[in-house]
């Protein structure tokens, strides 16, 4: 069985191949996209076993994404191809240096994975799982999608511990029930990943303490402060622990993936039993690697590197 399992829309992304404006972008290069296919990449690649569950089309952008995630190693069996709807695609400019403006245009409304559903992705192939991954996504892109993930968070027995990272996607959440939707599925979770950014647009959380007042149920909450510190919240005993860790300076080249690489190596770390502190800086030089190529993913750092990086003095990390 697979230690995790994701569930989630991948796109084809189109990379601009020179900064500026969408509508001055000459030439876009094809890549691989979708924030749950990413986290289950990144696990792949640093050798754990991995199902991603999605819903692609019979076109060949379908094909594409399919071949992609298998050549990493992740499990793509349980994924669906809808004959009649097409895989989502998108389109992506640089981030300007000075404001971080970029944009972001989809082209998935009617795609196969919102087809997604109770129906099409029954809770059994997940069951199996140690750890189910999920995100804010896929409650944004249809009625059938959210009812999914009200299905596959709901309480039951023997659930696989849920991870979910919020992934707040303004242009996904035209009509303004982010909010309330994200806190809720947040609050079934055992763990949550959360921007500060998200938290603070989200929920009008200005620091990590009152997101935890927020979102007292999952047993870890980390709350992430873009390139600052992480904020992990963690509950012994009714009382909670809390474990800050800054993250290593690197030059950005795009951010873009790069909270889908953090999540992938503290989860790694998590199933491999590491300590909190470490389990924190594995996810930051996970995230490192994604910040520093153009693309969603990046090959996450060798291991026997990473423990090396991870077990240094906290002055280091300072
Ligand atoms: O986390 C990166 C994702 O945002 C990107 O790959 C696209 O999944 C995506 C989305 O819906 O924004």
């Amino acid at each position: 069985p697979p230690e995790v399992v994701c569930v989630g829309e991948s796109m084809v992304t189109f990379l601009p191949s020179r900064p500026g404006r969408l509508a001055d972008v000459p030439a876009f290069t094809r890549a691989v996209g979708g924030a749950e296919s990413n986290v289950a990449c990144s696990l792949a690649a640093a050798g754990h076993r991995v199902r991603w569950v999605g819903r692609v089309g019979t076109d060949g952008f379908g094909d594409h994404l399919l071949d992609t995630i298998a050549a990493y190693g992740v499990d793509t069996g349980a994924v669906r191809r809808d004959p009649h709807r097409p895989t989502g695609v998108y389109f992506r400019t640089d981030a300007d240096r000075a404001t971080d403006a970029h944009e972001v245009v989809y082209y998935r409304a009617g795609s196969a994975a919102s087809a997604m559903s109770p129906a099409t992705v029954p809770y059994a192939t997940v069951a199996d799982a140690r750890i189910l991954h999920l995100t804010g996504i896929t409650a944004a892109l249809s009625p059938d999608c959210r009812a999914l993930l009200d299905e596959l968070t709901r309480p039951r027995p023997g659930r696989p511990a849920l991870s979910f990272d919020v992934n707040h996607r303004p242009a996904l959440w035209p009509d303004g029930d982010a909010p309330g939707v994200l806190l809720g599925l947040a609050g079934r979770a055992d763990l949550v990943l959360v921007g500060a950014d998200e938290a603070e647009r989200l929920w009008d959380a200005t620091d990590p303490r009152a997101v935890r007042a927020l979102l007292p149920e999952p047993a870890v909450l980390l709350v992430k402060g873009g390139e600052g510190p992480v904020t992990a919240f963690e509950r012994h005993r009714g009382t909670d622990t809390v474990t800050v860790v800054p993250a290593p300076r690197v030059d950005v080249v795009a951010a873009v993936g790069a909270g889908d690489a953090f999540a992938a190596g503290f989860l790694s770390a998590t199933l491999r039993g590491l300590p909190m502190t470490a389990r924190l800086r594995h996810g930051h030089l996970a995230a490192a690697a994604a910040l520093t190529v153009p693309g969603d993913l990046a090959a996450p750092p060798r291991r026997a590197l990473a423990d090396r990086l991870a077990a240094l003095d906290a002055d280091a990390w300072g």
